[in-house]
């Protein structure tokens, strides 16, 4: 089986201190928690930015030191920044991080409008996401497909219908957000059976469904996602001591299953970035 992909999705956007003070805000702390969690066997950086007093920015600048703190740190390592940014976000302010010089690599493409608890709507219309798909083709930036939702991937393939979106493509399923799909066995196999054959994915379950998601993936052949961003948690109530705690228990689990991991060579290739 291909060697597994492992995404530290490191800071996000929404959780905070109060949560679990492990959580990243400064470009050091950023820094350090990027560079342990690919000690631990990450290659890729799923990267939100904040200010200092933990605030979610979209700020070009402030990807920028954020970037350099981690590249100084482990100059292998893919960072692939978020364009979802928070909810309520302009698409302007969004998508700063893809104009950066050199351009990211990978860049994460949200495929839909997505409730997201209360009176939350983290909203992408289908225009967004043609000029979004636009704007990372135009800089040869990879896009994940973040899908929430079954719609989600089949506005996906729509678009590479269309041209918008280029083969072969990278998905990100992520399973259990409050209003998407649900993070089961059956619902991961409905999505991983609508991806074309020669797409990639990674799985992302969110909260108490980060490990068994993980788990499903590692045995089916797809990449995994873990960070602070999905899951606060270790185990059953007791937090994570940082993002590299929760890949090492990814890395455990695949090597107990026999599956590799990738560095982030491997991951290129099999990304083809
Ligand atoms: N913070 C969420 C509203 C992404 O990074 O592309 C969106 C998100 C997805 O985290
Ligand atoms: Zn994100």
């Amino acid at each position: 089986m291909e060697k597994l992909i492992i995404t530290a999705a490191i800071c996000g956007a929404e959780v905070i201190k109060e949560q679990n003070p492990n959580v990243p805000y400064t470009a050091k702390e950023i820094g350090n928690e990027a560079e342990a969690s690919f000690l631990a066997g990450a290659s890729i950086i799923h990267l939100h930015v904040r200010e200092n007093d933990g605030t979610p920015t979209q700020s070009k600048k402030r990807f920028r030191v954020c970037i350099e703190e981690i590249k100084r740190r482990c100059p292998d390592v893919i960072v692939m920044p978020s364009t979802g940014g928070a909810i309520g976000m302009s698409n302007e302010e969004r998508l700063q991080p893809i104009y950066l010089e050199p351009p990211p690599e990978v860049a994460s493409l949200d495929c839909g409008t997505l409730n997201f608890g209360g009176d939350e709507i983290f909203v992408n219309t289908e225009t967004t996401i043609k000029f979004f798909a636009e704007e990372m083709y135009k800089r040869e930036i990879k896009p994940e497909l973040e899908c929430f939702d079954k719609g989600m991937v089949d506005m996906a393939l729509r678009l590479r219908k269309k041209g918008f979106i280029k083969d072969p493509m990278h998905f990100n399923l992520v399973l259990g957000v409050n209003g998407g799909i649900t993070a089961s066995t059956r619902d991961l196999n409905f999505l991983v059976e609508t991806l074309p054959l020669n797409s990639t994915y990674t799985v992302t379950g969110i909260g108490k469904h980060e490990f068994p998601m993980a788990t499903l993936a590692i045995v089916m052949g797809g990449h995994v996602r873990v960070g602070l961003e999905d899951n606060l948690y270790i185990s059953k109530g007791k937090l994570a001591e940082s993002n590299a705690q929760l890949v090492e228990k990814v890395v455990r689990i695949a090597n107990e299953l026999g599956r590799d991991i990738a560095s982030p060579y491997d991951t290129r290739k099999i990304l083809g970035l």
